[in-house]
C-alpha cells in the first residue's frame, strides 16, 4: 500500500467557488493549498494565447507542469486547485471534487471578475455542458468524484464540513 498522504482535486469551471473551498479546506484540516495559477506564474511554464479577447489567458505545457508538482503528489498532502483535473495520475489521487453553480450566479461572479462577452460565454457553456464533470469521469473512477454545489456560504461550510469528515476517515482507514 502507498504510504503517501492523500491529494485531493477541485475542479470546476472558472469562478465556481475553487479556491475558496480550498483555502477554507487547507485552513481546517493543515493540508498544502496547491494553487495550479500559482506554480504556473512560479515556473513561468505558461504561454499567452493569442486571443486578442482574452491576453491574460495562458496556455499551460502539462508535460513541464506535472514535472514541477510531481514530487509534491508523491509526497502527498496537497489540496489541488485547478480547472481541469484529467492531466493529475489517478495513482496520486485520492477525491476529486467537481464543484458547481448555477447559471446566473456563475454568470453575475464572472461578469464582476470583468470576463469579456465571449470568454464569459464560453465558460458558461462549459458550465451547462458539465464539461468538467465529463472530464473527472472520464479519467477517474467514479466512486472518487464528489459533485459540489456552491451558491450560497452556507454551502461551503457544509462541503468544507462534508470533506473534512472524508479526509478523517481516509487518515483513519490508511493508519495516518
Ligand atoms: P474559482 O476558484 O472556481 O475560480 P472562487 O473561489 O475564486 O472560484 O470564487 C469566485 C467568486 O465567487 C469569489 O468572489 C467567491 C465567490 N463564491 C464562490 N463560492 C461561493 C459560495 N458558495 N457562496 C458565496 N460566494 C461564493
Amino acid at each position: 500500500m502507498s504510504t503517501r498522504n492523500l491529494n485531493i482535486v477541485f475542479t470546476g469551471t472558472p469562478g465556481v467557488g475553487k479556491t475558496t473551498h480550498c483555502q477554507e479546506l487547507a485552513q481546517r484540516t493543515g493540508l498544502h493549498h496547491l494553487d495550479i495559477n500559482d506554480v504556473v506564474k512560479k515556473h513561468n511554464i505558461g504561454e499567452s494565447s493569442n486571443d486578442p479577447d482574452d491576453p491574460n489567458t495562458k496556455i499551460v505545457d502539462e508535460d513541464r507542469l506535472l514535472d514541477c508538482i510531481e514530487n509534491d503528489l508523491e509526497d502527498g498532502g496537497q489540496i489541488i486547485d485547478w480547472h481541469a483535473c484529467d492531466l493529475f495520475p489517478p495513482r496520486l489521487i485520492d477525491l476529486v471534487c467537481v464543484v458547481r453553480c448555477e447559471n446566473k450566479v456563475l454568470y453575475d461572479r464572472l461578469k464582476k471578475r470583468g470576463y469579456g462577452e465571449k470568454k464569459l460565454q464560453e465558460n458558461m457553456d462549459c458550465e451547462i455542458m458539465e464539461v468538467l464533470l465529463q472530464e473527472a469521469r472520464e479519467a477517474y473512477d467514479e466512486g472518487m468524484i464528489v459533485e459540489l454545489r456552491s451558491e450560497s456560504t452556507e454551502e461551503i461550510d457544509s462541503n468544507v464540513e462534508r470533506i473534512e469528515q472524508w479526509i478523517k476517515n481516509w487518515k483513519k482507514d490508511h493508519g495516518k
